[in-house]
């Protein structure tokens, strides 16, 4: 089992856009197990290429809560190609650990995306996969939760974190 390392905000990497995947081999299938292994460990419920610093179409979830262990999601070059409806929830990310905020998303989406051998499926989802899916589509497209927020909450949101980020630095160095 390899475990991943999960970039974290204001990284650079996480703002950039993702490339399609062209090729479906071993390589892929070796990230698939250890994008979902890191997933797993975290713990959280999805996460996507860029955030283990690989700039691909590609994202693992697994939004089951226990009852259903075997909804873990494999999805390259996935996209939107409908949605319906209104939702908030209390989103996190694994990239901006320790802060939490109501998002506005679609409440269903449907998804086309590709499995590992290439085949293109569709997928209709709600609740919090569907949340799911958009907040990880986002990063492929090097956009984060916290970029959701209004601008006010958004630079509240940047000062808050950056101070931590400088306070737990001088933490470590003393
Ligand atoms: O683990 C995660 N939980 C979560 C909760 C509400 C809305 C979205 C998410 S995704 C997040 C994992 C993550 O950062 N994926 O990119
Ligand atoms: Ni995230």
């Amino acid at each position: 089992m390899a475990l991943l390392e999960i970039l974290h905000y204001p990284e650079p990497l996480l703002k950039k856009t993702s490339v399609p995947v062209t090729v479906f081999d071993d390589e892929l299938r070796q990230l698939a197990k250890d994008m979902a292994d890191t997933m797993y460990d975290a713990p959280g419920v999805g996460l996507a290429a860029p955030q283990v610093g690989v700039l691909k179409r590609f994202i693992v979830m697994d939004c089951s809560t226990g009852e259903e262990p075997d909804d873990l999601i494999f999805a390259v070059n996935p996209e939107i190609v409908a949605r319906e409806g209104d939702a908030v929830e209390e989103e996190g990310c694994l990239s901006v650990p320790g802060f939490f905020a109501n998002i506005n998303r679609a409440a269903q989406v449907r998804m086309r995306y590709q499995d590992l051998a290439g085949n293109t499926l569709e997928r209709d989802a709600d609740g919090l996969l569907a949340i799911c899916i958009q907040h990880e589509i986002d990063h492929l497209d090097g956009v984060l939760f916290v970029d959701r927020l209004s601008p006010l909450k958004r630079s509240m949101f940047r000062k808050k974190y950056l101070k931590m980020l400088k306070e737990r630095e001088q933490a470590d160095a003393t």
